[in-house]
């Protein structure tokens, strides 16, 4: 590192542009800091920006490619001491002989459905050296294919269900009610599990302008009335000015349930709207009312269940039928046991008010959960890297990693099907950070013992990397040159290049070409393209379509030096399901009766238990009980996302003694001895962290929350399930599916119990390099 040249070091002030996940913005040097300024058009930009200066040269950042003592010494097989081991240092000729070597023999002996490229994760911005791309196409072109996973940690549970019973998530979450319809339409906007700035705060491709702020500011002041459903007042922005209804973890389906009685018994469901554009109504209704089960689903029952007052709900429901209502959910509902049927219940709600389809009303999926829903959408295509072909048909639902692991060989239910688990000899990670994302890491490190070989491709010394046996140093976007976009924002922009790689960091896409180039399959990998060559040819994709719309264009050597190109962008029509109300003969919804499904004759066919024929109340498995009297929110993080930048500036400062901030009810304090600033210890029958304590009655009393992303730190790597001194808090989640249909992820959830640390205060090393 101490021979960085960096493009503009002569501290001239240059601006130049770049995007993130987190924001356009611009940067450039000033006394040899790099300096990071948001994008001048951002109403709202977001403090996670202000991670890039101390993050880019950074101890945490590998400098040279690794490899694991044990491995580089015994070769490959399973081994504990992943994680626990020594890293030497190679020079990258040996680092790519040995790893095109080991790719080489695993292909020969057990063939491409040995390797796992699942390799989830978000990686950086930039649509040619996405990671996650980079790695697929690898392994497609090179190897014939890999073993893939479906679905996100995101919406694993809803990408399953709501296709089932109204359509495919996209035209639910991203092409259906924007915050323009909001602003001029909503009269009462049902907020499930909220809507947080922060969160908003990211998109993935990346986002130029957050308006969720100053729109929801808009709609209010012009009367719209916001109901936040959730255990976090600051789930919503003061803005919004709303009322907060505090709500049992888990229990939505129980809420929206007593709401569908009282428009039922008061005879304020729109019937006509049922009848014409819904199917299985009437196999819904007996179970509302009680008739099949002899509990009718009244407000005061739902009321038992999820702790908001009979009145409230029954008054909810009368008001919800009375105005233009949107329905929104919060990813998090569904990321959690039984996550399908609060979304299926609130489609089913929202038909019941009659409001799919309307401008401002219904129900849209993931609202305000992230940057990319109620957006226009680009009226033109934005290239990405083309994936070649797979021809390995194993997947995973993509949360069953440590199952796949595992569990070789054995079944497992997946929408319908009864799948089998692969047996897998390598696994293979490029832009994702399973440590961070993964439940029960305890686990998730038993199953990545059981591999031959852990490829990992990193800026950073994640968990993950520490895990693997072969650790390659990779570039940060502001090393390199990509094209920032994504399809829900009107800027491509030319992200320029601010640094010099750190250390013998190399961009992933030169990587593999070298990998490729080993195993003879250069050409398949490059298409004979340099990285300048693919940026050239992704733009034309954009550029090509808005000349055939007559827009005006720019050249990419214009592009590059404007630094960005403002895209059309399409109507803001409501997409499918306007489409539907308005003709629903001709515009049929892509479900199998063409209608929403209240009742789905396909899901009942598959005889799951846990995820019946139509919206039902499943009571949570792991509910608070004496050992574990409370529950754990574990939600995205306000200072960076997900674990990325951990190490920045933003998120390093919103620490305390070094420890991620959990947050919990005074009362919850007081009961504990706790107080403000105190470091507390959380655990469960899984495992247990560390974090500061900071008391808050933004949270309601019987929930505490520690948002994800302070990389795993473990006191004690040589035991099998260490205290973790940094505050992951995916040590104590649990690792089930959501149920057989979708299998989805469940980390959203759990039960603990938190303490006063007496101890002595164990060191962060999470930043520290490993030793080799
Ligand atoms: N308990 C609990 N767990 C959760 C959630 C929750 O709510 N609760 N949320 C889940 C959700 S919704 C998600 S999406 C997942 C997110 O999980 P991930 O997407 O896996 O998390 P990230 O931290 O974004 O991981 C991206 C990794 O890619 C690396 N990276 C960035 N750029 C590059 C690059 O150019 N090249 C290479 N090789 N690497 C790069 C980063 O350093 C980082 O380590 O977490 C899930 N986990
Ligand atoms: N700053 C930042 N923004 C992000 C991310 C990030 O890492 N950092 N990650 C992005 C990604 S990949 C995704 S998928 C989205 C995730 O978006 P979400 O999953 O919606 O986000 P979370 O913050 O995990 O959860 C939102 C809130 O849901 C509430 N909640 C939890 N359980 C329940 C419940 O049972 N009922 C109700 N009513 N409410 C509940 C909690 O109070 C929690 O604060 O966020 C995106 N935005
Ligand atoms: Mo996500």
């Amino acid at each position: 590192m101490s021979d960085v040249k960096e493009p503009g070091r002569a501290d001239d002030g240059t601006m130049r542009p770049h995007s993130s996940h987190w924001g356009a913005f611009r940067a450039g040097w000033r006394n040899g800091t790099l300096v990071v300024e948001p994008h001048p058009a951002d109403p709202d930009p977001s403090p996670i920006l202000q991670n890039f200066p101390q993050a880019l040269r950074h101890r945490a950042r590998i400098a040279t490619p690794m490899v694991r003592r044990g491995w580089l010494e015994r070769g490959p097989g399973p081994d504990r001491m992943r994680g626990r081991d020594e890293f030497v240092s190679v020079p990258w000729d040996k680092a790519l002989d040995l790893l095109a070597g080991e790719l080489g023999r695993v292909r020969d002996a057990h063939g491409p459905a040995a390797i796992f490229g699942g390799s989830y994760g978000w990686s950086s911005a930039g649509r040619f050296h996405h990671a996650q791309s980079q790695v697929h196409r690898f392994l497609n072109t090179v190897l014939g294919g890999y073993v893939r996973s479906v679905n996100s940690y995101s919406a694993g549970a809803s990408a399953v269900i709501l296709p089932h019973v109204i359509g495919p998530m996209d035209p639910v979450a991203k092409r259906n009610v924007t915050w323009e319809q909001i602003v001029e339409h909503t009269g009462l906007c049902l907020s499930f599990g909220g809507m947080a700035v922060k969160n908003s705060a990211v998109a993935s491709g990346g986002v130029s302008k957050h308006i969720e702020r100053p729109s929801m500011k808009a709609a209010a002041e012009r009367g719209c009335r916001f109901v936040l459903i959730g255990p976090l007042k600051d789930d919503l922005p003061e803005e919004a000015r709303a009322e907060w209804l505090q709500i049992q973890p888990g229990t939505d389906t129980a809420l929206m349930l007593g709401m569908a009685h009282t428009l039922v018994t008061e005879r304020l469901h729109d019937t006509a709207f049922l009848a014409q554009f819904c199917v299985g109504y009437e196999k819904f209704e007996p179970y509302v009312l009680g008739q099949t089960d002899g509990q009718p689903k009244d407000a005061a029952w739902a009321s038992a269940v999820c702790g908001v007052p009979a009145n409230i709900i029954a008054q909810l429901a009368r008001d919800a039928a009375g105005t233009r209502t949107l329905i929104s959910m919060a990813h998090s509902l569904q990321r959690s046991e039984h996550g399908e049927q609060p979304v299926w219940m609130a489609v089913v709600l929202a038909a019941m008010l009659g409001q799919h389809g309307l401008p401002g009303g219904g129900f849209n999926y993931a609202l305000g959960s992230i940057a990319h829903y109620g957006k226009r959408n680009a009226a033109v295509p934005i290239g990405s890297l083309p994936q070649g072909r797979n021809t390995v048909p194993d997947f995973i639902p993509v949360a069953r990693i440590s199952d796949l692991l595992l569990k070789p060989g054995q079944p497992f239910d997946y929408n319908g099907q009864e799948r089998r688990y692969a047996d897998i000899k390598l696994v293979y990670w490029a832009g994702g950070n399973p440590f961070h994302h993964h439940q029960d890491l305890a686990r998730l490190r038993r199953a990545f013992q059981a591999v031959d070989t852990l490829v990992v491709h990193e800026t950073a010394w994640t968990a993950t990397a520490r895990h693997a046996d072969i650790v390659l140093p990779c570039t940060m976007t502001l090393e390199r040159e990509d094209i920032g976009g994504s399809s829900q924002d009107d800027l491509l922009v030319a992200m320029h290049r601010l640094a010099e790689p750190y250390g013998l960091a190399r961009d992933d896409f030169a990587i593999f070409a070298d990998l490729a180039a080993r195993l003879g399959k250069e050409e398949a990998f490059t298409e004979g393209r340099d990285a300048q060559g693919w940026l050239r040819h992704l733009y034309e994709k954009t550029r090509a379509a808005m000349e055939a719309r007559g827009d005006k264009t720019l050249s990419f050597e214009e592009f590059w030096e404007a630094g960005e190109l403002k895209l059309p962008m399409d109507e803001d029509d409501g997409g499918i399901i306007r489409a539907f109300r308005n003709d629903p003969e001709n515009e049929p919804l892509p479900t199998p009766s063409g209608k929403i499904e209240v009742f789905s004759e396909t899901i009942d066919g598959f005889g799951y238990a846990d995820c019946p024929g139509h919206p039902t109340f499943i009571p949570y498995g792991d509910v608070p009980n004496g050992e574990k009297p409370l529950w754990l929110v574990a939600n995205q993080p306000a200072t960076r996302l997900h674990s990325q930048l951990d190490f920045g500036g933003t998120s390093e400062n919103s620490k305390r003694r070094g420890r991620e901030v959990m947050r919990l009810h005074p009362a919850d304090a007081a009961a504990r001895g706790i107080a403000e600033g105190d470091i507390v210890r959380m655990f469960n029958e899984r495992g247990a962290c560390l974090a500061a304590a900071s008391l808050s009655e933004a949270l309601m009393p019987g929930v505490v929350q520690l948002a994800t992303g302070a990389w795993y730190d473990p006191a004690d790597p040589a035991e099998d399930n260490p205290l973790c001194v940094h505050g992951n808090p995916n040590v104590l989640t649990r690792d089930v599916g959501t149920s057989r249909l979708a299998q989805g992820c469940t980390g959203q959830l759990t039960t603990l119990q938190v303490e006063k640390f007496t101890g002595n205060l164990p060191p962060i090393r999470a930043w520290d390099p490993p030793a080799g």
